[in-house]
């Protein structure tokens, strides 16, 4: 068993800095030496460079803020995750900013169609173009993915240059392939785009109610039945409370603990269909020094247990 890890030092799907310097501690915090005492072949070569774009040439359009140079990333990290994915290594993206799924997911979607995607976040990230109230396109993702924000491609580009995001129109996430656990900041259009679409998705007030252990399995029996599809995890950091994972872009009270944070990802790598990891908003920038070593240090804590790592 290989695991490829794909850092990510991007941050263009937000505005605090920072974020970018996320995987570089991740993996600096021992992350590789950890997967290989766990019995994985781990193949890391260095963090993935991106391009540049300056400002001047990536205007907002409408409220999306340097959609061409997110769209440039995730199209590139979507060709990397798809190439590990496609020998049969399992992708490992360190992120960076959540606008990186929308690269990470395609990836997956390449090797694996009927991928179901579980999305643990404080957030929902499926703001379209019209509903986001931020313009950050890391609140976004999930409607690119899923095309609930109707076609990909955004007007009112020159025609001369490609336009951002229309390499995503041949990828879809089917809204039924997609569970949300954690939620607890979720912006008005995204609850409509939820409750019409029918997405799975279960909140804190569900987590708080049923127990986590119940929670995982109503997700699973909603997008994956018969335990039989393959399974894309993506966790945003911030899905923890606050007093767990301090160092992170939106820090929102009341999230997962420690244990049910962990839990999740035990539990997703049990089921033995986990196909790709994602651990993305760890922003060592943030709060004190020892809020963002704790940070990391949870981060790899949860990749380890998404990765095998047992309590007994
Ligand atoms: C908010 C915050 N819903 C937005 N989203 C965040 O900007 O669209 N996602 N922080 O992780
Ligand atoms: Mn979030
Ligand atoms: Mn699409
Ligand atoms: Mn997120």
């Amino acid at each position: 068993k290989t695991v490829s890890i794909v850092g990510c030092p991007f941050s263009g799907g937000q505005h605090r800095i920072g974020v970018d310097k996320g995987p570089i501690h991740l993996v600096n915090a021992g992350l590789v030496e950890q997967l290989k005492d766990l019995g994985w072949v781990v193949e890391f070569d260095g963090h993935h460079q991106f391009e540049e774009i300056s400002a001047a040439v990536d205007p907002p359009t409408g409220k999306l803020r340097n959609p061409r140079l997110v769209s440039n990333v995730t199209e590139a990290v979507g060709r990397v995750v798809a190439g590990h994915a496609s020998k049969g290594s399992l992708p490992l993206t360190l992120g960076g900013d959540h606008s990186l799924a929308m690269g990470t997911i395609a990836g997956t979607l390449s090797k694996y169609p009927d991928a179901c995607v579980i999305w643990i976040d404080a957030h929902a990230d499926i703001n379209t173009p019209e509903t986001t109230d931020s313009g950050n396109i890391h609140g976004m993702p999930l409607a690119f993915l899923t095309s609930v924000s109707g076609s990909t491609s955004l007007g009112g580009f020159a025609s001369s240059q490609p336009i951002p995001f229309s390499w995503l129109d041949s990828v879809h996430l089917p809204p039924s392939n997609l569970a949300y656990i954690g939620l607890r900041d979720v912006d008005q259009g995204e609850k409509a785009i939820i409750r019409e679409h029918n997405i799975a998705a279960f909140s804190m007030h569900e987590v708080d109610r049923y127990g986590i252990g119940k929670v995982v399995e109503m997700a699973l029996d909603r997008v994956n039945p018969d335990r039989s599809k393959p399974i894309h995890l993506s966790f945003d950091v911030d899905a923890l409370d606050p007093s767990v994972a301090p160092s992170t872009g939106t820090p929102v009270r009341g999230g997962l603990t420690f244990r049910e944070g962990h839990y999740i990802c035990e539990r997703l790598y049990e089921t033995g269909l986990l196909v790709a990891v994602d651990l993305m908003e760890v922003n060592p920038s943030l709060k004190e020094e020892a809020d963002a070593q704790q940070t990391v240090a949870v981060g790899c804590s949860l990749v380890r247990a998404a990765l095998g790592e047992t309590l007994l």
